[in-house]
């Protein structure tokens, strides 16, 4: 429960080491977590200490399988938190001072704009799903991930993940939630699809609630893909850390009693795995503390 959450800002924010980081910002870090989220009566970990605005987690995840990586799709859904790369780029290479909601209504508007400008390069949905081997063959990790669990659900290779070493250059920012691994029990009688992310870096305020809640939906959407009931959501996390604006945030967060999760459904069933919208998803019972807001740090 929400209790794993709150306990580890605790610990890093008691314990963490303070650092400045690649941003600017500077963070108190600290090396290793694991939060376990039993999803198998519903529960969709959302959390409540403050507004998780989930749907926006779930249209990135929908995005994530498409296999885009450019952020004008993701405009057009009302989903804004990948725009501050992008614009970064552009006003350094411009010097043009041009303000988000300007640049978002460019990238929208002109298609032309939004290739030049609007892609990230090959970030998570390039890797998931054409990923380039060295011989040039494209290899579909999620499709392949698939059928896998049809055919060999006690593999150990159930894995897709998105650290391509030769194209991290050409990426925005590097991947964060790297390496998921799948892991199927009750094989033979009620088979439970499990799945285990580690996150190499992770931005506990604002990235954390979103990234547990889209993996928990992502989890979903495959089980009903294989025909498998959801088991749980195993979180790891490597360097977890707090940026340094947000401590006051997150002390506020700290003072608040977490409710229980809302429960989660898909209403319908995909015809495959790039089939799902967000029209597919219906939480119940969200009944969060109020937002609190916090900035990216870019
Ligand atoms: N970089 C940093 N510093 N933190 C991150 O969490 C992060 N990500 C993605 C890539 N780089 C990162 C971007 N994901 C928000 C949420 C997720 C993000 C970026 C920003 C955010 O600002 N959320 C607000 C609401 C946003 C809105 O309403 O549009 C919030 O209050 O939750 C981690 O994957």
């Amino acid at each position: 429960p929400e209790s794993q959450y709150l306990g580890l800002l605790q610990r890093v924010l008691d314990s963490g080491d303070r650092r400045m980081d690649r941003t600017g910002v500077g963070t108190v870090s600290s090396l290793g977590a694991m939060m376990r989220f039993d999803l198998s009566e519903g529960d969709f970990p959302i959390f409540t200490t403050k507004r998780v605005y989930w749907k926006l987690a779930v249209k990135e995840m929908i995005w994530f399988l498409t296999g885009g990586t450019n952020i004008r799709p993701l405009l057009a859904e009302g989903v804004r938190i990948w725009t501050d790369w992008p614009l970064a780029a552009y006003r350094r290479a411009t010097g043009e001072e041009i303000s988000q909601l300007d640049f978002e209504q460019r990238v929208l508007g002109d298609e032309g704009f939004a290739m030049q400008w609007g892609d990230l390069g090959p970030v998570y949905g390039k890797q998931w799903r054409a990923w380039v081997a060295s011989d040039g063959t494209i290899h579909d990790q999620v499709a392949t991930l698939i059928n896998d669990l049809k055919v060999n659900p006690s593999s150990r290779r159930l894995i897709f993940h998105a650290w391509n070493v030769g194209e991290l250059p050409k990426m925005a920012l590097a991947p964060c939630h790297m390496v998921y691994q799948f892991h199927v029990s009750g094989i033979g009688s009620r088979p439970r699809l499990n799945l285990m992310v580690f996150q190499r870096s992770c931005d506990l305020f604002l990235g954390l609630p979103f990234n547990v809640c889209q993996q928990a939906a992502l989890l979903h959407m495959i089980a009903q893909q294989v025909d498998m009931e959801v088991g749980e959501l195993v979180w790891t996390g490597g360097d977890v850390h707090i940026y340094s604006n947000h401590f006051e945030q997150v002390r506020e967060q700290l003072s608040r009693d977490p409710r229980p999760f809302p429960k989660l459904s898909i209403s319908r069933r995909a015809s495959d795995i790039n089939d799902f919208t967000i029209g597919d998803f219906s939480v119940t019972g969200y009944e969060p503390h109020p937002p609190i807001a916090g900035d990216v740090a870019v």
